[in-house]
């Protein structure tokens, strides 16, 4: 038995089967690169679904990282620690927002933002108690809580695990009209993502974003962007909502915040919200806004901006979709994207198979929803490296054509 098999066998007897990964059994990282057990180089196009756009092991990061263990790594927030002012005043500087408020994994940023906007409703729009509504689209993905997964439009991630939280109301995605008549006098909110990562990238129609700020704007319900996956420089802005110029009242925030090494998340939003929703006791962590945290996000930016990875991110994936486009194959149905995530959706559901092929070329990604694959390598990939893994992938597509 080979040692990628041993390792296989070894976590199909000893872990709970709610993942079905791609063969692969990874041992080092570094940059985009990824090497197996069996001494096999891979390039990552997946970044752990957007976490590691500064490239595996960062030094930066790394140092960061290093240093901040040898003085202080969690004091809970019963107690200050000398890491988290300084960072929520690089945070909240880069967004220009008044305050952030710290958690760990993007679900907990999302239940953040869910309990502010109730909170706020309640205190602020004098909806009645209990009442508050929250909007959100058919196909989002926000996290595996019960309470988000309640409201998932995806049978493999919601059947079994009811009941379910109330309070939520389900509309098309990118359908401006539709949020319109969903809005009654007991919304508070309306969560989306800028652009739908797990649903395949779907993109919406330009200035979609722009005019759900104007309606939740005119009917005072705050929005909510969720930028777990899109934010820190992967669609080649920071965050998303800037590419709609759109300034929403809370952004959830996760992933590449922890520059791949560290679970950190978190909401940013104003004192009107922040005040109204918070006060002490109310809502935490035991290692939110923990110190070693605050060290290594704070490394994480500084690396996203001094290294300019949002403005590459833009270039890269202009030339990587272009290139795709080239590939001459009717399996392929639509490339889309922006920045370096980008979705290639064949005609049929081989998305699968193309995955595990692409390993077998040294090439890591994700197949979603069946047809399509998901690209979103380290914002760090250069043109040739982008280059040489499309030839990879215009060679397993033509193979599975048999061309
Ligand atoms: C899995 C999907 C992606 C997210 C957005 C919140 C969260 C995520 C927009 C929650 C997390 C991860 C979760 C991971 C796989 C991956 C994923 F396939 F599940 F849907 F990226 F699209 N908002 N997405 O994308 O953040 O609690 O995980 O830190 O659960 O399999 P988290």
């Amino acid at each position: 038995m080979s040692k990628t098999e041993q390792f296989i066998s070894e976590v199909d007897r000893v872990s709970a089967h709610n993942y079905h990964p791609i063969p692969a059994v990874i041992s080092h990282a570094e940059g985009i690169w990824m090497t197996d057990v069996e001494g096999n180089k891979y390039i990552d196009m997946l970044s752990a679904y957007s976490a590691v756009n500064q490239g595996h092991r960062h030094p930066k990061i790394i140092k960061a990282m290093e240093e901040q263990a040898k003085k202080l790594t969690l004091t809970s927030r019963a107690f200050h620690n000398d890491q988290m002012g300084p960072f929520l005043t690089k945070l909240t500087k880069l967004t220009g927002y008044d305050k952030g408020l710290m958690m760990n994994t993007g679900a907990e940023a999302v239940e953040t933002a869910i309990k502010a906007a109730r909170r706020w409703g309640y205190n602020k729009k004098n909806v009645p108690a209990n009442k508050a509504k929250i909007i959100v689209c058919e196909d989002n993905f926000h996290g595996r809580t019960t309470t988000i997964v309640g409201f998932s439009t995806d049978p493999l991630c919601q059947t079994g695990f009811g009941p379910y939280t109330p309070g939520f109301e389900i509309i098309p995605y990118d359908d401006t009209d539709a949020l319109e008549n969903a809005i009654d006098e007991n919304t508070v909110a309306f969560l989306v993502e800028p652009i739908q990562g797990e649903a395949g990238v779907k993109v919406p129609s330009e200035g979609y974003l722009k005019r759900c700020r104007e309606i939740t704007k005119k009917h005072n319900v705050l929005l909510i962007c969720d930028e777990i996956q899109t934010g820190f420089g992967r669609t080649g802005k920071m965050f998303c909502s800037e590419w709609d110029n759109v300034r929403p009242d809370i952004i959830t925030m996760g992933k590449a915040m922890g520059g791949g090494v560290y679970p950190v998340s978190g909401i940013v939003a104003d004192d009107e919200i922040m005040m109204a929703a918070f006060e002490p006791g109310n809502h935490g962590s035991t290692f939110g806004g923990n110190p070693m945290a605050c060290a290594i996000a704070s490394a994480s930016i500084d690396v996203i901006l001094d290294e300019h990875l949002a403005e590459r991110a833009h270039e890269m994936g202009e030339f990587f979709r272009g290139e795709l486009r080239k590939i001459d194959s009717d399996s392929i149905k639509i490339v889309r994207g922006r920045g370096l995530l980008t979705g290639l959706e064949f005609n049929t559901p081989c998305a699968h198979d193309i995955s595990v092929e692409l390993m077998k070329h040294g090439i890591l990604a994700k197949d979603t929803h069946g047809t399509t694959i998901r690209f979103a390598p380290p914002l760090v990939i250069t043109k040739d490296e982008l280059a040489g893994a499309v030839e990879k992938i215009a060679k397993v597509i033509g193979n599975l054509n048999g061309k």
